[in-house]
């Protein structure tokens, strides 16, 4: 198998989580490159349950890690992840994880701003996970971020906090919370140096060595597709691209590295914090579907919304975000309904459309349109097999690939990593 980019093509939590994990066994290279700390990854190993949320998954099957410069990094949320699963027994080393020397760097006035931004929004509040991922994307779109290689240079640093704190300090100020102090970011700063400069690197060269001897990568998407700053439901979106082509202009890679793009997708549909979300179920279904899927959020514990399938939102983020093969995931969720719906287009001022609309005010009016199936009894939590799996489910699975336009290759039937189903 070559290079693997897997992808969210939702709006997040799909468990892309297991699905890396269960790919990075067939990889030798494990690769972040988009989102931050915003990120949240449950894996099960053993009798371990190790919650990452900047670590690449790779790391806990004892692979190389890569943080590439398309990554926020908040260097007090990695080392503290770093300590945890160091508790945990795993060993965290510059050896076996590689941050990018030019990834921008998440300090503590992205957070201040992106939660005094979200509270001046009062109702037209994103749902951010307040970690500061947005403030610090614009920082580097707009040429002032602090850069993870500026650590090592004190008089660049102090040039470029001045400039930072001029932004952040007159915006803060602005929306009526705390500014910040030159000397304490800097004495926060030069704390953590000596502890994350050693994991620094050219990330670009080492991959490009790595690709030399024919080392296979493995590229880790965060968040998913709907919430792709330009092709997601914006301005109700992260910061950052989360399509397969990140993988390449994230890491350095080249876009040739990106290889297969498996985007994975729940059999039925989650989101967290505010948003369109057309096939969302504020009735008793959707009450079960979420506690039958355990549906609170990795990283803020927020319970998601749930809802439908939404086959047209996913075949439009397949389209844009280049998945070549689905995995499905958290089929038995579904298990026991009398009936399950699929959305397969939406009503738009009368009109039928299949393609969801990018004005804000036309996302909020459509309404879906449902094609529904029989559910089926059995349960299909832990099949391994295609035969293990209820006529019915596999109708289901065959529809979905159908309105998507684009196989499932893989099936997943539980949160244990072997409970996997390859499909053909
Ligand atoms: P932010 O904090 O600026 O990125 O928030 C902007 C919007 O993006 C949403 N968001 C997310 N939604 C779902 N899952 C997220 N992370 C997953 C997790 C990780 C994953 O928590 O498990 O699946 O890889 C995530 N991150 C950001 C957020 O709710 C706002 O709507
Ligand atoms: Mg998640």
């Amino acid at each position: 198998m070559s290079n693997v980019t897997v992808i969210g093509a939702q709006w997040g939590d799909e468990g892309k989580g297991k699905i890396v994990d269960w790919l990075a066994s067939r990889a030798d290279i494990v690769v972040r490159f988009q989102g931050g700390h915003n990120a949240g990854h449950t894996l099960v190993v053993g009798d371990q349950v190790y919650k990452l949320s900047l670590l690449p998954s790779g790391l806990v099957r004892g692979k190389i890690g890569v943080i590439g410069n398309g990554v926020v990094v908040d260097p007090e949320a990695l080392l503290a992840e770093i300590g945890r699963v160091s508790a945990q027994g795993l060993n965290v080393t510059p050896e076996t994880l590689w941050i990018a020397e030019n990834a921008p760097l998440i300090l503590p006035l992205h957070v201040a701003t992106d939660r005094a931004r979200e509270a001046a929004r009062g109702d037209r509040k994103i749902g951010t996970t307040g970690r500061g991922i947005g403030p610090a994307y614009e920082d580097k779109v707009a040429r002032r971020a602090i850069r993870l290689c500026d650590l090592a240079e004190p008089e660049t640093l102090d040039w470029k906090l001045d400039e930072l704190l001029l932004h952040h300090n007159t915006l803060l100020a602005g929306l009526g919370a705390a500014t910040f102090e030159k000397a304490d970011i800097r004495a926060h700063l030069d704390a953590l140096a000596p502890k994350v400069l050693p994991f620094m690197c050219a990330v670009w060269d080492r991959l490009d060595a790595a690709k030399r001897d024919g080392r296979r990568i493995l590229f880790e998407g965060a968040q998913a597709v709907m919430l792709d700053v330009d092709h997601g439901t914006y301005p109700f979106v992260t910061s950052s691209n989360t399509i397969a082509g990140t993988a390449a202009t994230g890491s350095g890679v080249g876009p040739g590295a990106v290889g297969f793009v498996l985007g994975i997708a729940k059999a039925y549909c989650t989101r967290v914090g505010e948003g369109p979300f057309p096939t969302e179920l504020n009735d008793e279904t959707g009450r079960l579907i979420g506690e039958r899927g355990h549906e609170f959020g990795t990283v803020t514990g927020r319970a998601r919304r749930c809802g439908w399938f939404d086959a047209t939102m996913v075949r439009q983020a397949t389209v844009v975000g280049g998945v070549n093969g689905l995995a499905l995931t958290k089929l038995d969720v579904l298990d026991g309904l009398d009936e399950i719906r699929i959305c397969t287009g939406y009503e738009l001022d009368g009109q039928t459309v299949n393609v969801f609309p990018a004005a804000p005010g036309a996302q909020a009016r459509v309404t879906p349109i449902y094609e529904t199936i029989p559910g089926w009894r059995e349960t299909t939590r832990g099949a391994r097999s295609w035969a293990d799996l209820p006529a019915q489910a596999i109708k289901y699975v065959r529809r979905i690939e159908e309105l998507v336009g684009v196989p499932v290759t893989l099936l997943s039937t539980s949160p244990e990593r072997d409970d996997t189903i390859l499909m053909r």
